[in-house]
């Protein structure tokens, strides 16, 4: 079987790009998880992210096991801090907040989790995650304590991209943090996949098909949604975000 990473990038040849839904097992107990992981088979959800940015609850294991199970995709773990990790996860986002300047997220987390991912045989996809004003100050940039990148400086978030890439990471996340009011600015997608070549995930405040579309045409490769699903959840418009995603090709 391949990686987790070059089942992305097929996704994302075939598709045009990747729909990744994110369930947090703070916000959803397992029976809700697993609904929500059969509905994202049959609304044609390319793979599932769990993670939380805080982890109050113990339920990341059953839940981790349990959507998998159920939907046959592959399931990653988005941690928020090196405790978050699950031996039943296909692979982790090893996520290095490279807008920020706190060393304990930028390298001290992945030097406590390196050992345990190894040991569970867990994929780690090495990403640039770079927090995005979004208008509100959300839980990641709470806990992390870092100051996001302004939404209108694009050449300031180019050039962590570009460091990114020339560091060796795999991709880009660009994000607004989990239910923030504003998303990714579509100009600073676009200015950022100018300059890049490896793949730019975009996730945060991400409430319409529509906004999930324009973020696919302005250069995103993959596209994340959380809050609006839990809040408004339903199948057709997990259908409505895929087809949306997957339009362009
Ligand atoms: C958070 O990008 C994800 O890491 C999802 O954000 O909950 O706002 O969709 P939302």
């Amino acid at each position: 079987m391949g990686s987790v990473f070059e089942y992305l990038i097929n996704i994302k040849n075939k598709k045009g790009a990747g729909y990744l839904v994110l369930i947090d097992p703070d916000k959803q107990d397992i029976e809700s998880a697993s609904v929500f992981a059969s509905q994202s088979v049959e609304a044609g959800v390319d793979a599932l992210l769990v993670g939380s940015s805080f982890l109050m609850s113990d339920r990341l294991d059953d839940v981790v096991k349990n959507v998998k199970d159920i939907s046959g995709l592959p399931v990653i773990i988005s941690p928020g801090a090196s405790n978050h990790i699950s031996r039943y996860a296909d692979a982790i986002l090893f996520l290095s907040l490279i807008s920020g300047r706190n060393p304990e997220f930028l390298i001290g987390e992945h030097v406590k989790a390196a050992p345990t991912i190894k040991r569970h045989g867990i994929e780690p996809i090495p990403t640039g995650y770079m927090l995005v004003e979004g208008g509100s100050c959300t839980s990641v940039q709470f806990i992390s304590a870092t100051l996001p990148i302004p939404r209108d400086k694009s050449d300031i978030a180019v050039a962590h991209a570009i460091a990114a890439e020339m560091l060796g990471m795999k991709c880009v996340y660009l994000e607004c943090g989990s239910g923030s009011p504003q998303s990714v600015p579509n100009e600073m997608i676009t200015a950022i996949k100018e300059q890049i070549d490896i793949p730019v995930i975009v996730g945060g405040g991400i409430v319409k098909p529509e906004m999930a579309n324009e973020k696919v045409k302005a250069g995103a490769d993959f596209i994340v949604t959380g809050n609006i699903l839990e809040k408004e959840g339903n199948i057709s418009l997990m259908r409505e975000f895929a087809n949306a995603i997957h339009s362009i090709s």
